[in-house]
């Protein structure tokens, strides 16, 4: 059977059949904007991008960490001989790589991500229902919107709301003829690089004013008493919901902790118990909790409220830093 007729059907099978039923697959590349690619990429990716192939839609497996090399992952026979560096690494059936798109603005109510499914055929999914979800700690889904889909490219930009930017898990799942499906998982391992907006920010901030040779690359936030303290201090007045600020990382405070279950009857926001720097945010917070920032308007305005319970001038951590790149404010997923 020519592999380039397949329809989606058959793009399913061709899934299926290239491993062992229930059996689990490490694979992972980098996508890059211009879509090019790299073997170097894909190694340095390799670690923490998985690909699940389940029996059925409600069996989605999730493939433990990769042991192996690309290489030592393709058959022999499925090897091209035309491949080159920037090209993906076939490696005997279909994996999803997805990455934010840049310059988004902080504070938007939706974020956009370009996905990718990459294989080592050409085939058509015309036939097929696709649909994308993100996925939190627990192994709750919920739906993104699909914007835009290159079929032939494989490609797709798809839609979320602010609430699960920090899940860092997305599935692409691609059904046929009602009955077979196939589920490919990523884990986004760039993360989420936003415009800074103003009005979240105390006035003449982020200002990276570097203390006795450290940089400000980590981001503290202001309760209410806090913010007129900066205003007093600097002379430079904050807009209301404005309460954000760049301080040495080795600056101990307490963190905001995210709920991680959309819909729990826990509280959505808390303020860790414990403080530390800022590199400590990633063991701070307590089981069903993670180190988080708001990143709408309307997040913005609960966690505002939260730390003006407490009438002392505080700040607490954000999850939000320019530590990688000065100036590029960065989200880290959970
Ligand atoms: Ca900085
Ligand atoms: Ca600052």
């Amino acid at each position: 059977m020519s592999i380039q007729s397949l329809s989606a059907f058959g793009l399913i099978l061709a899934m299926l059949s290239s491993c062992d039923a229930g059996s689990k697959l490490n694979h992972g590349e980098v996508l890059k904007g211009d879509a090019a690619y790299s073997h170097a990429d894909a190694e340095a990716a390799l670690e923490s991008q998985t690909v699940a192939v389940p029996t059925s839609e409600s069996s989605v497996a999730e493939a433990p960490p990769a042991t192996s090399t690309p290489t030592e992952a393709v058959p022999e026979e499925e090897e091209d001989a035309n491949q080159t560096a920037l090209e993906p690494i076939p490696i005997g059936g279909a994996y999803l790589t997805c990455r934010y798109q840049d310059g988004q603005m902080q504070g938007s109510e939706t974020y956009k991500m370009d996905c990718l499914v990459t294989q080592p055929v050409e085939v058509s999914l015309l036939l097929a229902t696709v649909q994308f979800h993100k996925v939190d700690p627990q192994g709750n889904r919920t739906p993104l919107t699909i914007l835009s889909q290159d079929l032939l490219g494989l490609l797709w930009t798809v839609e979320e709301k602010a609430a699960t930017v920090p899940h860092n898990r997305v599935q692409i799942t691609l059904s046929a003829l009602g009955a077979l499906s196939v589920t490919l998982t990523t884990t986004i391992t760039q993360p989420l690089a936003l415009t800074r907006n103003p009005n979240f920010w105390l006035g003449g901030e982020p200002s990276n004013t570097p203390l006795n040779g450290v940089d400000e690359d980590c981001v503290e936030y202001s309760n209410a008493a806090m913010k007129i303290s900066h205003q007093n201090t600097t002379g430079i007045a904050t807009g209301a919901l404005g309460r954000m600020n760049d301080i040495a990382c080795n600056t101990r405070y307490n963190f905001l902790c995210r709920n991680l279950s959309a819909g729990a009857n826990a509280a959505k926001w808390m303020i860790s118990n414990n403080e530390g720097a800022f590199t400590a945010g990633a063991n701070a917070c307590p089981q069903g909790y993670a180190f988080g920032i708001p990143l709408s308007e309307a997040e913005v305005r609960e966690v505002n409220t939260l730390v003006d319970r407490n009438n002392q001038a505080m700040n607490i951590w954000v999850n939000m830093s320019d530590r990688a790149r000065e100036n590029e404010f960065v989200v880290l997923g959970i």
